[in-house]
């Protein structure tokens, strides 16, 4: 169980400059806006790690995160403010040619679709940017999942049973750690 102490907590060290923390997998989400300036880039490490066991953070008894091991981590981008595309990249760290992206260019309230890297557990990296000289808002969703529903039937990507996800350890302190705020 996370605790709100926890959920309080908040990571200020020279290279965390922000932090998120949900408590629930479906809410893995970085809300966030890219300056006015071509090059403006949000960069955002989590991890995919396995429980010991299945959990259900808020006691509704649905599990929210199950144990075993992630199959991939996916993650998508929804724009909600400016006239810029926006787009995000996920890759896990250290496996080469691991990128993959998708954009958003609409305010529509729909999110694009979801991207996938199927590297199993690990520290991945993603990140959120654009191209032209606008100033953009976006909420960015990812989860650690595994390939699978959890009535055991075969999951589209985005639409798997969620696994840890988050970073500071096992149970983690956080979602995810920000490390580029541009
Ligand atoms: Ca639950
Ligand atoms: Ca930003």
């Amino acid at each position: 169980m996370k605790s709100q102490t926890v959920k309080r907590t908040v990571l200020s060290a020279l290279l965390m400059s922000a932090a998120g923390f949900s408590g629930t997998s479906s809410a893995h989400e970085a809300l966030g806006s890219l300056a006015n300036n071509a090059s403006a880039i949000d960069v955002y490490h989590t991890s995919c790690f396995s429980w010991a066991a299945d959990q259900d953070f808020d006691g509704d008894g649905i599990i929210d995160e199950y144990s075993g091991p992630a199959a991939r981590f996916v993650g998508r981008i929804n724009k909600t403010a400016g006239n810029n595309s926006v787009k995000l990249s996920i890759a896990k760290i250290g496996v080469a040619g691991s990128g993959a992206s998708v954009s958003d260019s609409s305010n529509n309230g729909n999110p694009s679709a979801f991207v996938a890297r199927s590297n199993g557990n690990g520290d991945y990296v993603f990140a959120v940017s654009h191209t032209n000289a606008n100033t953009n808002s976006y909420l960015a969703e990812i989860h650690c999942e595994r390939s699978t529903t959890p009535a055991g039937g075969a999951a589209a990507n985005g639409f798997g049973a969620h696994t840890g996800t988050g970073v500071g350890g096992n149970p983690p302190v956080a979602d995810f750690t920000q490390i580029i705020n541009q």
